[in-house]
């Protein structure tokens, strides 16, 4: 079975969960509800492998939870997304999260899958997403002009880098460990051009099986996925926050820092053309110097 949950600050089940270790009462009186809304709302996050316990004295406790749930990733997304998060959607399973972000068109929402069934890279290629991976779309309408928005895929790319033991970002926004792709970042245009909506999607291995295939070219983290949430959500507000009050110079240094790619000989092929030669640089636009030349986007080699 497939579910799917949709929570705002405001859903009952969310505040029931942030107000446990207290009784019915407490909470019923706490919350402004009836004391069956804090039943039902206890019932509904059993259903969700809760193991509630009513206990003299401290209340509803909780026994044992599951490894990842829709209200710990909305209460980790609100603290540390704040303005930019107003809605998590939650599914057990999706064809794609930046699918249901594009079909969705809303900004300020995120969209969280325990496995995605058709994951994807940039054009059109495929990402793997088997369960106990952090796959997550994260929806904006950030104050920056069309020309800017590759300045927030590098971000992106940096935010993640930094959230990662040992981690570092191969231009433009692969994320690495020892040359292995642990992460990958899809940022995706939509609505109109001169206010356009950007869905960010991050694609994380976590304890998710890589495929033989890419055995020698894929690794993952033996950390927990909703601690890896943590850290990650928590470096994108921090980045997004510099590069909306316009201190992409400070990013830029941090991520001309964290870039493996500078220094290497590349071959950055684009629809357009094929450019080849030392990548020397980041510019103050965001492009990857490679000899005279500088690139905005498209898909990199090492030579
Ligand atoms: C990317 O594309 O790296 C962007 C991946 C973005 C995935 C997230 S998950 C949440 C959101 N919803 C989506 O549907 N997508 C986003 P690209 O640079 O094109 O890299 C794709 C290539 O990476 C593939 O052709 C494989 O070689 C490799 N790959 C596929 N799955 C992988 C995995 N799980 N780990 C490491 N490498 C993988």
């Amino acid at each position: 079975m497939t579910y799917i949950m949709k929570i705002t600050r405001d859903n009952t089940v969310f505040r029931v969960y942030k107000s446990l270790n207290a009784s019915g009462e407490e909470i019923a009186r706490k919350l402004g509800i009836s004391r069956t809304a804090v039943w039902k709302a206890i019932e509904k996050l059993r259903e969700w492998n809760y193991v509630i316990e009513s206990r003299k004295g401290v209340g509803y406790t909780i026994i044992s939870k599951p490894d990842i749930s829709p209200f710990e990733v909305a209460d980790v997304a609100f603290k540390n997304l704040k303005e930019l998060v107003e809605e998590v959607w939650y599914y057990t399973e999706v064809d794609s999260t930046n699918q249901r972000a594009r079909e969705y068109g809303k900004p300020n929402t995120l969209f969280f899958a325990e496995k995605q069934t058709l994951g994807r890279g940039r054009m059109g290629r495929k990402w793997f997403s088997e369960r106990g991976g952090l796959y997550f779309s994260l929806t904006l309408k950030p104050r920056l002009s069309i020309e800017d928005i590759p300045k927030l895929t590098l971000t992106t790319g940096l935010a993640v880098a930094k959230s990662i033991p040992n981690a570092k970002v191969k231009w433009p926004n692969d994320v690495l460990i020892n040359g292995k792709k642990v992460c990958g970042i899809l940022c995706e245009l939509i609505g109109e051009v001169e206010q356009p909506i950007v869905v960010v999607g991050i694609g994380i291995n976590v304890k998710n099986p890589i495929p033989k295939e890419l055995e020698d070219k894929a690794t993952n983290l033996s950390l927990n996925l909703i601690d890896v949430f943590d850290y990650v959500t928590k470096n994108l507000y921090r980045y997004y926050s510099k590069l909306f009050i316009g201190k992409w110079k400070d990013i830029r240094r941090e991520y001309i820092e964290n870039c493996e790619t500078i220094g290497k000989f590349v071959k950055v092929k684009t629809l357009s053309k094929v450019y080849e030669g030392l990548a020397k640089g980041i510019d103050d636009d965001g492009a990857l110097i490679i000899n005279r030349e500088r690139v905005y986007a498209g898909e990199c080699f090492y030579i």
